[in-house]
């Protein structure tokens, strides 16, 4: 494994809108970044990944962007920017942008030009097709609910948009829309930006003679139709050797669609991305309707998810980690006891985070254990996802109680709540009136509560960045799990040379026992969310300990 400083990082991950507002008009901004560059660093990070910033109707929390070139007006300037930018790289943080290349805002010019007729130069920037008499091209669904194709008066056709019909897919099968991606993304690296994530790279080229959809499982719809195209190797190979060969850039995808087979398509180490994101847990409990239709998950496919994107990285290319960021509930409300263990299985999961195989990515607030929200009704989101889900469930008799609770559980306004720095007025996040309601527990969840406490959620985080840090074994080491025969029982030994560790975590409110044969390797404890006890065989409810082996 070439070493190389995206694999030895660990990414925080800001969502703008709901950081800090610098300016007190109740949206988080650029200058409420800068404000807190100290207590970023003070987390022990070594980057930081800004959701999307650009020019945007906000539509889809800026993951629609009309100008690739400025700032959303709400966020700040370009001069703020460059403040920012330099802030970080003052404190040796690297700065991660998000860049959103399947699709653009159909309030971007491209696309105001595209529609105005069929023989717009820009017509072809964008998929359009004309209907089946009434009907669109295809039955294929959007992420978002609803048809993938939008009507549009004007010239008679359909236009394709795998998301919301504001969120119009570029098409990338176009060699002029490619030179205009790439000319974006060198003005933006040539700024001095250290890495992309690129939104939905996994479908910036799909099957383009758009037959029907033959299954009724949304997540294999993307996987077969919309992700994983023809072209796809070829699009980021052009990208690569064209712009991030010419600069120290890290570039992970983020991909629905991609699996452990197909996954080095994504990751040649000439051609390809340097890793990407995958979504084998996150998926895990989702249904055959996507996320407002949630199935049980079992800790077994959850381990087994870990080990089966292990060993697709085995050999070459890279992975990332991560329990929860924007588009996801909270990692503690879904994967720990954010009631009564809330505190330990908070740490049990950073310890898991930071303990595993690939580059760890950390949601703000995760830090301090922020959980889920709690809407009562859906006119409380500010997420389209959840508002055209809701549209959509209507249509087949589901009640908004039976709505809001897939929503309560599975929806990205957990996510998205304003974070909680003191308990002060709005939490210290704005003077104003916050864009989006904080999470009630925001007298009690916070920051300041954590930052002198020594037993915080906060401290152990800390705790866990400097273990990570100051052990290679933690991020190029191989990931071995231990089969405890217990399915909430999840061992993993690191080990590299001469280092070995030992990784333990109780993901139950029960008591567990530890089994023998691990009992030679409980000498040297490196750190734990228990007092360490008499013991060392019995583990606590959301127990979780590193031990050294050497
Ligand atoms: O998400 C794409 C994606 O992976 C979806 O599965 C995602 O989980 C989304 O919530 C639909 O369920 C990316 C961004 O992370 C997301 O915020 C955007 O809404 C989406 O692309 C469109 O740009
Ligand atoms: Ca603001």
């Amino acid at each position: 494994m070439n070493p190389a400083w995206w694999k030895e990082a660990i990414v925080y991950q800001v969502y703008p809108r709901s950081f800090k507002d610098g300016n007190g008009d109740g949206v988080g901004d650029l200058r409420g970044i800068i404000e807190k560059l100290d207590y970023i660093q003070s987390l022990g990070v070594d980057a930081v990944w800004l959701n999307p910033i650009f020019k945007s109707p906000n539509d889809d929390g800026g993951y629609d962007i009309s100008d690739y070139y400025s700032i959303q007006p709400e966020f700040g300037t370009m001069q703020d920017f460059n403040e920012l930018l330099a802030g970080l790289h003052q404190r040796k943080l690297k700065l991660i942008m998000d860049l959103v290349l399947n699709h653009s805002s159909d309030e971007h010019p491209w696309f105001q030009e595209s529609r105005k007729s069929k023989d717009n130069p820009y017509r072809d920037y964008y998929f359009w097709k004309p209907g089946k008499q009434e009907s669109p091209p295809n039955n294929w669904p959007s992420f978002f609910g609803g048809s993938a194709w939008q009507w549009d008066e004007l010239t008679g056709e359909y236009y394709l948009h795998l998301f919301s019909r504001k969120q119009p897919d570029l098409n990338w099968e176009n060699p002029v829309l490619r030179d205009e991606i790439n000319k974006l993304m060198k003005f933006w690296l040539d700024k001095g930006v250290d890495g992309l994530r690129l939104d939905v790279i996994s479908a910036i080229s799909k099957r383009t003679d758009f037959p029907e959809t033959d299954t009724a499982d949304f997540n294999e719809t993307i996987r077969k139709f919309y992700a994983n195209g023809p072209r796809l190797k070829e699009f980021i190979k052009e990208a690569r050797a064209k712009v991030w060969n010419h600069y120290d850039v890290m570039t992970v995808g983020e991909g629905p669609g991609i699996t452990p087979q197909n996954s080095m398509d994504y990751l040649d180490e000439h051609h390809g991305l340097n890793m990407i994101f995958h979504f084998g847990h996150m998926f895990m409990d989702q249904g055959p309707g996507g996320r407002f239709d949630p199935i049980p998950w079992s800790m077994k496919d959850f381990k087994a998810v870990f080990k089966t994107w292990d060993d697709a990285f085995l050999e070459k290319g890279w992975g990332s980690v991560f329990l929860g960021n924007h588009d996801f509930p909270r990692m503690v409300s879904r994967w720990g006891n954010d009631h009564m263990y809330w505190n330990e299985s908070a740490k049990l999961l950073c310890t898991l985070l930071l303990s595993m195989r690939g580059t760890p990515f950390i949601f703000m607030g995760d830090e301090i254990g922020m959980t889920n929200t709690r809407l009562d009704s859906v006119s409380e989101s500010q997420d389209i996802e959840t508002q055209n889900g809701w549209r959509e469930a209507q249509k087949v008799g589901i009640t908004e109680s039976e709505f809001l609770k897939a929503v309560n559980y599975a929806g990205r306004d957990n996510a998205r709540t304003p974070m909680q720095w003191n308990p002060g007025e709005q939490a210290g996040f704005t003077t104003g009136i916050p864009w989006m309601q904080l999470n009630p527990n925001y007298n009690r969840i916070h920051v300041h509560a954590q930052e002198d406490e020594t037993n915080s959620i906060l401290n152990y985080f800390r705790g866990m960045t400097q273990l990570r840090k100051a052990n290679p074994v933690l991020t190029y080491g191989t990931y071995r799990p231990f089969d405890t025969g217990n399915d909430t029982l999840f061992l993993f030994f690191r080990e590299r040379q001469q280092e070995k560790m030992l990784i333990v975590l109780n993901f139950s409110n029960q008591v567990a026992n530890l089994p023998n044969q691990v009992i030679p390797f409980l000498t040297n404890r490196l750190i734990g969310n228990y007092p360490e006890g008499k013991s060392p065989q019995e583990l606590q409810p959301w127990e979780a300990r590193v031990y050294s082996c050497k």
